[in-house]
């Protein structure tokens, strides 16, 4: 084992992506990971999530979001199995809505194909919808969904074919900075040395960085999967990724896709505080109800009996951004983990970002609205 140039600690979305992307360039990467390699303890689990590239929390993601969706039809090609599927992307929300507004915003500036729907033209193209009469929508043809659960698997399976060393189950305990100017990392297995760190442990960063505990908060976002009354309305090749905007909150939901039943995501943005220590995943039951208000409401056609709830975690900043930059104080150390509920979709292109940043000191995309400075 060793020597290493990169270790990377926390084998998820962006750890995994991290791997593959250091490994392809030779770079002599370790991965560790605390649970086994695909858990369902943090973030990434439930199959799938959303991409959208019309961004609505700001059009500055939108080339990042780009280049995801490039590498996710790249890296699915090469493993033979699709990791981004196009059906489509729906924002519903009220007429002149942020959501709604700054979606066409981003696909004006980036000439991203939309079109603006009216609540009749949306119940007709998609009959699965009862929609309030100020309901309008904006939809994007090239957007879709990735296999969160696969890609990670995906990942980590290139990793290892360019030859990353890659521990699942083993914790991390502690990383100190060498006199070399390197770092340290001591697990419940072993002791490794390595030039640069990236940490990408998601919930668990305030573990491993005490220091972000202030600035990050990990909540608890519940997932449905609810039997459809009428199962061909949801069908993939009719049926898009969509965020629905209710009086209950903001709800996203998929078309028919591998796991029986159609899948409908609690708030957005409004996550219980949860504690990522707890031993297992409960879903939130008040969540499950605000689930089924969203059915019942507005989605009658998926209203049916529950057939399975599964719980993940958001690990949110204050203002909703992510955090990737090197720790003040310790140039080698690189962090990349509260998403605030958005980041899945971008892991690709953040594992390259990371790549970038741990052989070179910086990355082709400005990640300056990432940085811990805006916390200072
Ligand atoms: O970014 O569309 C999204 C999303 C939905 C649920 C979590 N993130």
């Amino acid at each position: 084992p060793g020597p290493y140039d990169v270790i990377v600690v926390g084998v998820g979305g962006m750890g995994s992506a991290a791997c593959y992307q250091l490994a392809r360039r030779g770079v002599r990467v370790l991965g560790l990971e605390k649970f086994e390699i695909g858990h369902a303890m943090g973030s990434s689990h439930g199959l799938s999530r959303i991409l959208r590239l019309a961004y609505f929390q700001g059009e500055a993601y939108v080339p990042l979001v780009q280049r995801a969706r490039e590498l996710w039809l790249e890296t699915g090609k090469i493993t033979g199995e699709p990791l981004f599927y196009e059906v489509g992307a729906l924002d519903i929300g009220q007429e002149g809505s942020g959501v709604i507004e700054d979606a066409r915003a981003a696909s004006e500036k980036y000439g991203l194909s939309h079109e603006l729907l009216d609540r009749r033209a949306i119940e007709e193209r998609f009959p699965a919808f009862a929609l309030d009469t100020d309901h309008i929508g904006l939809y994007q043809p090239q957007s879709g969904f990735v296999a969160s659960e696969r890609a990670i698997l995906a990942h980590v399976t290139l990793a290892l074919y360019y030859g990353a060393e890659i521990h699942g189950c083993e914790a991390m305990l502690d990383w100190k900075p060498t006199a070399g100017g390197g770092v340290r990392v001591t697990t419940d297995r072993g002791v490794y040395e390595a030039g640069r760190l990236i940490l990408s442990p998601g919930a668990w960063i305030g573990d491993l960085v005490p220091a972000l505990q202030a600035s990050t908060q990990v909540v608890r976002q519940t997932l449905g999967w609810f039997s459809p009354l009428r199962p061909s309305l949801f069908d993939m090749t009719r049926f898009p990724v969509f965020t629905l905007e209710a009086q209950e909150g903001h709800f996203y939901g998929f078309p028919l896709w591998q796991h029986p039943g159609f899948k409908l995501g609690s708030p957005h943005f409004s996550g219980e505080p949860y504690d990522p220590h707890l031993p297992d995943r409960q879903p939130s039951f008040a969540q499950r109800d605000l689930l089924r208000a969203c059915l019942a409401k507005h989605i009658p056609a998926a209203n049916g009996d529950l057939l399975g709830l599964k719980a993940c975690m958001y690990t949110m900043t204050p203002d909703e951004h992510f955090i990737i930059d090197t720790l003040p104080g310790f140039e080698q150390v690189i962090v990349a983990s509260p998403c605030s509920g958005h980041g899945y979709k971008f892991a690709s292109a953040i594992g390259e970002a990371l790549a970038e940043l741990a052989t070179s000191g910086r990355s082709r995309f400005d990640l300056d609205m990432f940085s811990l400075r805006r916390f200072a």
